[in-house]
């Protein structure tokens, strides 16, 4: 029987293969099957897929654990969830589909989705009052990937972020909010994508400068803010500030990390970072935790700032194990990313996941030779077309706005990072040997290029994206255009 879920706008009918499975109580303990049955097979819909699907993305994986644990119960009903949107026979899809039997992006939607995501809220949004310039940097970022000109909102951001910008250094989360590395990175980040003189002089380098050298600790890691938790989203989010408005690499006169003999604010963060690969070769937040997406690509963007990445990666990392788990974090049918081991697909993973690829495969380039695409001696270190299928076919919401995985409302963070996940799959992102930025120290940060790949897609020509800087996640141009102008301004 069909079920009526309550939408945004609209009731949407949702048939009841739809329903998330309930898992009874007793099936929470771990017991084991005969290997060769799926459980949830019987519910899989017999309906045959579109034409052009290959059989990985139309079925439940062949090869099965015996144990099943809760872990694996929630595997099998996000599969089930999946497959009526991989094989193109969900209801509240919208085509036209391809020769692949994948469906077109709802560009429009999508863009009206983002352009309202910058308007009012209503009460119950108070929880996101301490993520302001993340919602201007989502918004700003995927509809930048969708080819609208940010510009046009120069004003407005400037107007909502300045209030934010503490006289002691950095942004805080919204006005009268303590300064926070991670809505300085998206502040910071936001100016830059809407550009001009007026945006780019509105961030206080000077108190900014002096506030990192608060945050940077005596193991070479960096604090989000002041008396906060250390991890690497704070090490990512400060190389991406100090190398963007080109702040003095050397610590500030009262430093703490100057106590202990540092001298600079890369000092023995190489160190920090490569602390925080684990035995599964993926990489964590801090030291002896969990390995996760989110914290990989922070991690290995933090280390393709501070140098090139076949120096710093290849110095840092056991770069076998960390292919092996970054690989693992992809599985059929559903073809998008996991964040981690035994946890579920996820549409934001496609650029938290997807975006450490590019970082990895220059790593394995080596040093560039030229100022066009190295010749690729390997194929492609993932899946795209299963990206592709998961992103265009599962995330996508029927009234605008991208997802984690079906069955979930969308947001402009998933909207953003799905989409920034979409437009990754679509280029060779490789370095040259030239340098936008005059710096020595951050010249392989400014070589970026990013060129359209032709071959083996599964995405039509009007589902192109823009590209993005794969260390900025921005555009190419507003990265370049920020660290040139304050080049050129006195510290
Ligand atoms: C787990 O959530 C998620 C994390 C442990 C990391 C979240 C961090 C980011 C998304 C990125 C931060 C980056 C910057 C630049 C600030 P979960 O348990 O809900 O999800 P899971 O089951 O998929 O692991
Ligand atoms: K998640
Ligand atoms: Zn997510």
């Amino acid at each position: 029987m069909p079920l009526t879920v309550a939408g945004k706008h609209r009731r949407v009918r949702f048939p009841s293969t739809n329903q998330p499975a309930q898992i009874p109580r007793e099936q929470k303990r771990p017991r084991t099957r005969p290997a060769s049955s799926h459980p949830a097979g019987k519910m899989t819909s017999q309906e045959a897929p579109r034409p052009g699907i290959p059989a990985l993305f139309t079925q439940p994986p062949p090869i099965r654990d015996p144990l099943v644990t809760e872990s694996v119960d929630l595997q099998d009903a996000t599969i089930e969830k999946c497959l009526p949107f991989l094989k193109g026979l969900h209801s509240s899809q919208k085509g036209p589909f391809n020769v692949c039997g994948v469906p077109a992006l709802q560009r429009d939607d999508h863009v009206g989705y983002l352009y309202d995501s910058l308007e009012d809220y209503p009460a119950g949004f108070v929880a996101m009052d301490a993520s302001r310039p993340w919602m201007v940097y989502w918004a700003l970022t995927g509809l930048s990937l969708l080819g609208e000109d940010v510009t046009s909102v120069r004003q407005r951001v400037i107007k909502t972020l300045q209030p934010m910008q503490n006289p002691a250094g950095g942004f805080g989360g919204g006005h009268g909010q303590t300064s926070h590395l991670a809505g300085s990175y998206a502040a910071v980040l936001s100016l830059a994508m809407v550009g001009g003189e007026e945006a780019y002089a509105l961030v206080d380098r000077q108190s900014m400068w002096r506030w990192l050298g608060r945050l940077k600790q005596a193991d070479g890691g960096f604090r989000v803010c002041e008396g906060g938790e250390e991890d690497v989203r704070g090490a990512y989010c400060a190389m991406t500030i100090i190398s963007l408005l080109d702040l003095p690499l050397a610590l500030p006169p009262d430093a703490v990390g100057r106590s202990t003999g540092m001298e600079n604010f890369t000092d023995e963060l190489p160190n920090y970072l490569a602390r925080c690969q684990t035995f599964e070769g993926g990489i964590s937040g801090s030291p002896g935790v969990e390995a996760h997406g989110a914290y990989a690509f922070c991690a290995l963007a933090c280390l393709s700032i501070i140098g090139p990445p076949e120096e710093t990666i290849a110095r840092c990392m056991d770069l076998p194990l960390l292919l092996s788990w970054l690989s693992a974090r992809q599985n059929a049918p559903e073809g998008g990313f996991s964040g981690r081991t035994n946890k579920l697909v996820d549409g934001c993973y496609s650029h938290w996941v997807g975006g450490c690829w590019p970082l990895l495969q220059s790593a394995i380039d080596g040093k560039p030779q030229s100022a066009g695409p190295p010749p690729q001696a390997v194929g492609s270190l993932f899946s795209r077309e299963g990206l592709d299928r998961y992103i265009l076919g599962c995330c996508q919401s029927p009234h605008g706005g991208l997802r984690d995985k079906p069955g979930k409302s969308p947001d402009s963070y998933h909207t953003c990072y799905v989409l920034a996940g979409l437009s990754e799959t679509q280029h060779h992102h490789y370095r040259t040997d030239i340098s936008a930025s005059s710096s020595e120290v951050f010249a392989s940060a400014f070589s970026w290029k990013s060129s359209p790949i032709r071959e083996d897609n599964v995405f039509e020509k009007n589902d192109r994206l823009t590209a993005l800087h794969p260390l900025y996640v921005i555009p190419h141009q507003a990265a370049e255009r920020m660290r040139l102008w304050y080049e050129s301004e006195p510290f």
